[in-house]
């Protein structure tokens, strides 16, 4: 038997390149960064082939080693210089593949994010707020389930009158508590608990016992007004409310206050104003103009002054009344009462 001979040198050099060109068929063939990681574990590690071919240096002279060793050291640069090659080709083409795959097409059309906004009548209401603020008004509120007494008995309005009737106001059953009518009784109570000078404005929701038509709602928005002191004059209530009509509606706008009657105040008065509009004549859209009623006021009845324990000989006012509803609708041109509850968001973005 003989001992398995030793390989010489050309053996080992043809098993080196061997290595290289496998090692480049397998660097050609990794797809990725990580399967290049793995051709480098395999290849180049501290047990892998080529220091194999170097253990088996055993029977070569001492000038055939180097010839071996610069051999294994040209393998191992050639294969260093072909990983690094191919990994900075695959590493740039990852990072581009990333990058298209991350692409964001900033022409699409943006997701649409709703914002809530304030309800026209809430607006309304706050503008109407401001005007009189600006006039040295402050603002009350007060409770909307009322007592007959606040309601109507301190306002002078007696117990026959057609308001009382069940079909005009809304009682809660089994006691003497109503929804109010409207927010006068916020001012009787403000005025049961200070003492003149007194300039308020009352914003608020009202009830009546109505059908609902395009005019008609048993819920509504009221603002009150209310001002007493010493010397007031129904001077001082034009001079109010005209500023507040020019304020809201325009300063151009012809005003009129035309007699009326309220059982809460006397003198009483009816405030018009005149307003240009479109109707339709006879197949023809026309211009017209034409007197529209937008608030009740007069000077308070010393009967009201008398509930409260005002002494009427000392103190005077002027009150008002006026709708929010018809303010909107006559600012916006609606002519319908029901769109502002209904709360179709078509109607309630576009106002
Ligand atoms: C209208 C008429 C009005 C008042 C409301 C009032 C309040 C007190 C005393 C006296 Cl505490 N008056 N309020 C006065 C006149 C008219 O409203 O047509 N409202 C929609």
């Amino acid at each position: 038997m003989t001992a398995p001979s030793k390989p010489d040198v050309d053996t080992l050099c043809r098993q080196l390149e061997e290595i290289q060109s496998e090692a480049a068929g397998a660097i050609a063939a990794a797809e990725t960064v990580s399967a290049l990681d793995d051709v480098r574990a395999r290849h180049l590690a501290k047990r892998g082939p080529i220091q194999a071919v170097m253990k088996m240096m055993g029977n070569l002279s001492a000038e055939e080693r180097p010839i071996v060793g610069a051999a294994a050291n040209r393998v191992r640069d050639a294969i260093t210089a072909a990983l690094s090659e191919r990994r900075g080709l695959l590493a740039r083409a990852e990072l581009a593949a990333q990058l298209e795959a991350e692409t964001i097409d900033i022409t699409l059309p943006g997701e649409e994010r709703s914002v809530g906004s304030t309800h026209p009548l809430t607006r309304t209401m706050n503008e109407v707020t401001r005007i009189f603020t600006a006039l040295g008004f402050s603002v009350a509120t007060g409770p909307e389930i009322e007592d007959d007494w606040h309601n109507f008995e301190a306002l002078n309005i007696p117990p026959d009158h057609p308001a009382r009737d069940m079909h005009d106001t809304l009682y809660l059953e089994g006691s003497d508590l109503l929804l109010r009518t409207h927010t006068s009784p916020v001012q009787i109570r403000a005025m049961q608990s200070q003492q003149p000078p007194v300039a308020i404005i009352c914003p608020g929701k009202v009830f009546r016992h109505d059908q609902v038509d395009q005019t008609h709602s048993p819920m509504f928005h009221q603002v009150e007004g209310l001002l007493v002191d010493r010397g007031v004059t129904f001077g001082h209530l034009k001079g109010v409310l005209e500023e507040f009509i020019h304020a809201f509606f325009g300063p151009e706008i012809p005003v009129r206050f035309r007699p009326s009657f309220f059982p809460f105040t006397e003198p009483s008065a009816e405030v018009d104003m005149l307003l240009k509009t479109r109707r339709s004549v006879g197949g023809q859209v026309v211009e017209v103009e034409e007197w529209c009623e937008i608030l009740g006021c007069g000077m308070v009845d010393p009967a009201v002054f008398e509930a409260v324990g005002y002494d009427p000989e000392k103190w005077t006012g002027f009150a008002f009344g006026m709708g929010v509803e018809r303010l909107a609708m006559i600012r916006h041109g609606i002519t319908d009462i029901r769109t502002f509850f209904e709360n179709d968001i078509r109607f309630l973005t576009q106002l």
